[in-house]
């Protein structure tokens, strides 16, 4: 394809024109780049930050590392790449990540078509002139034939409306924007409000480090050990060795990872039998233990049964029983939220300078000048951590003012709860492409096989369109409506709507409950797309507007 991209760097108020806008430079946004580079589309991407990474260029929290096995979750479209990197750890800490990440822009000259530390602030399809107009907060103007969304699931970090948020006198952070130069917490009186993944991994470093911790829960969470380690040579060699199966694997498997679903129920095993799986599994860390049994996501029985086990780990790890009580989740079905998985957490709480506060029967007031008040007393502390979470989905995307054909509004369109087309798309928005959007698996999955997949399905998209000399493609709303309606048959099947989740919308207040991502799987769902595509874009309008 022909380049089409004037550049005037650095003038604020330059007008651009390019074949695609990327909004992102996490993995989602780099791995776009490179393959609309290859197309030989001319993209510009935009990045808040003033690097690649995305969640771990601002997840510099202590503890913070991925959960899904570093030697899975990483690109694969590049085997030069993959042999030029060595993970260290079973589950690479954020740092390492990070570096990974930069490596790849480096690798493969990606910054070159990013502006950094410029936020979009808006993106207007013009109907006329078949283009989308980004504006950034930065004062440039860029039109695009196409506009790819990369801002990720995770990256509008929230910090919650308690009475007094803003009246703390020492210092506080959010883990999802963590200060570069860290924090050393040496001697202080440390509160932590939020015990989710993050909170999972955060509390045991920050344990170490603290005079006193004290941990403000308000759900108590599942989790399961990571049984972290040092990978040897030896670990990437035979991971190579096999690695165009194990790919095959995890791009056709429930959740993008090689963790492969037995056909067995929790039910219709003996409970002896049952015992030494979970145990077994346990043992091994990671999720496993989330994705033997065929029937823990569907059948209350069953998964109480998986939840029963977790919970006695809880009470034999915790040595204070009223602790290990307040720690021991039961409101809820394993797994509905996000599945933690951790080093040390419960062991934390054995600690003589950590405090649990549950939340419960002693819900926070206020944030004072000095502390915490909850109902029943006042703490005094040093720092205040927010491990509390994100506007997870739809957040990046409705901060950003995106307007469609006749001037829609997304935000208009989403009221109700994100509607797409496959999560890559939605009617009325025309060439307006979303990656790991709402309707797709996206955080239900290893992120980086169904970035991969989704910005693959994006890129080859545009190849067919160019070929077809077709510059405009948009969902129909009937495809949409069907979609849906899959997308929320399926969860309706399942406990997940059971739980007041974030996959829900349920952690911001005013945000509708609808469930966001797809359950149907990593491997159906990679199917679906490929058949739509394989159709000639089924379900899409297609045209050549100029
Ligand atoms: P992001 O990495 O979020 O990048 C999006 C980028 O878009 C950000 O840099 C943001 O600044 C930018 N952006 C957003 N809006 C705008 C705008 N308007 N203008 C300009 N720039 C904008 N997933 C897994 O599969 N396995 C894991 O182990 C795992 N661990 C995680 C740990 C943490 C702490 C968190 C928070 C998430 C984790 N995730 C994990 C999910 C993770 O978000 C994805 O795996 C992946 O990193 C997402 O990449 P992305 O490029 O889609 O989005
Ligand atoms: O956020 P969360 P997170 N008062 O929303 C509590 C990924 N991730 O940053 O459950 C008191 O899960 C809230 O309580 P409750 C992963 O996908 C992965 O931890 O709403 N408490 C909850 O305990 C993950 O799921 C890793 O009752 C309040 C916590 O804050 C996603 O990111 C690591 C409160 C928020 O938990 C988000 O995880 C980290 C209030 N007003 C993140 N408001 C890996 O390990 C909120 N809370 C790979």
């Amino acid at each position: 394809m022909m380049p089409s991209v004037t550049h005037s760097a650095g003038a604020a108020d330059a007008a651009l024109d390019a074949d695609v806008v990327v909004v992102g430079a996490g993995f989602a946004g780099l791995y776009m780049l490179y393959r609309l580079r290859a197309l030989g589309m001319r993209a510009i991407a935009f990045e808040a930050a003033d690097d690649v990474g995305g969640t771990w260029y601002f997840n510099r929290y202590p503890g913070c590392r991925c959960d899904v096995e570093s030697l899975m979750y990483s690109y694969s479209f590049s085997e030069e790449l993959r042999r030029s990197w060595t993970w260290s750890e079973r589950y690479a800490p954020q740092a390492e990540i990070l570096a990974y990440l930069r490596h790849v822009a480096e690798r493969f000259d990606l910054r070159r078509d990013i502006r950094f530390s410029t936020r979009v602030v808006s993106a207007v399809y013009d109907e006329g002139r078949n283009r989308w107009q980004i504006a950034t907060d930065r004062g440039e103007q860029v039109a695009a034939r196409f506009c790819v969304m990369a801002s990720g699931c995770l990256s509008v970090p929230r910090k919650p409306g308690i009475p007094g948020v803003d009246s703390f006198a020492g210092e506080w952070y959010h883990t999802g924007q963590w200060p570069a130069a860290g924090v050393d917490f040496s001697g202080k009186r440390v509160g932590v409000i939020g015990t989710g993944s993050t909170g999972l991994q955060l509390i045991p470093q920050v344990a170490k480090q603290a005079r006193h911790l004290y941990v403000f829960q308000r759900t108590p969470a599942y989790s399961l050990p990571a049984k972290n380690r040092p990978l040897g040579p030896g670990d990437s060699a035979e991971f190579n060795a096999a690695y165009g199966t194990l790919l095959e694997t995890m791009r056709h498997s429930l959740t993008g990872t090689l963790h492969v679903m037995k056909d067995q129920s929790v039910l219709a095993t003996a409970p002896e039998e049952r015992e030494r799986i979970c145990e077994r599994l346990w043992n091994e860390g990671g999720a496993g233990l989330m994705y033997y049994f065929n029937d823990i996501a569907v059948d209350a029985a069953a998964n109480e049964e998986i939840a029963r086990f977790v919970r006695r780990k809880i009470k034999e790890t915790v040595k204070d029983p009223a602790t290990a009580q307040a720690l021991t989740p039961t409101e809820y079905p394993i797994g509905t939220k996000r599945i933690c998985i951790d080093i040390d957490y419960f062991e934390t709480y054995n600690r003589d300078n950590v405090t649990l506060v549950p939340l419960a029967h002693d819900p926070i007031e206020k944030i004072t000048a000095h502390g915490l008040r909850t109902a029943h007393g006042h703490y005094d502390l040093d720092c205040l951590v927010f491990a509390t979470g994100y506007d997870a989905l739809t957040g990046a995307l409705l901060q950003i003012d995106i307007r469609g054909a006749g001037g829609e509004s997304l935000r208009d369109k989403w009221q109700a709860g994100p509607r797409t087309y496959l999560g890559l798309g939605t009617a009325g928005f025309p060439n307006l492409f979303l990656v790991t959007g709402p309707g797709s698996p996206s955080v239900l999955s290893n992120m980086v096989v169904s970035i991969e997949q989704h910005v693959d399905w994006i890129a080859d998209c545009l190849k067919a369109l160019h070929d077809r000399k077709l510059n405009r493609i948009e969902p129909r709303a009937e495809f949409e409506e069907e979609w849906m309606n899959h997308v929320n048959e399926i969860a309706g099947h399942t406990l997940f709507v059971r739980a007041a989740s974030w996959y829900m919308g349920a952690n911001i207040p005013g945000k509708p409950r609808v469930f966001m991502p797809y359950l149907g799987g990593v491997g159906v769902y990679r199917r679906k797309c490929a058949e739509v595509a394989a159709d000639g874009y089924r379900g899409f309008d297609l045209a050549s507007v100029d």
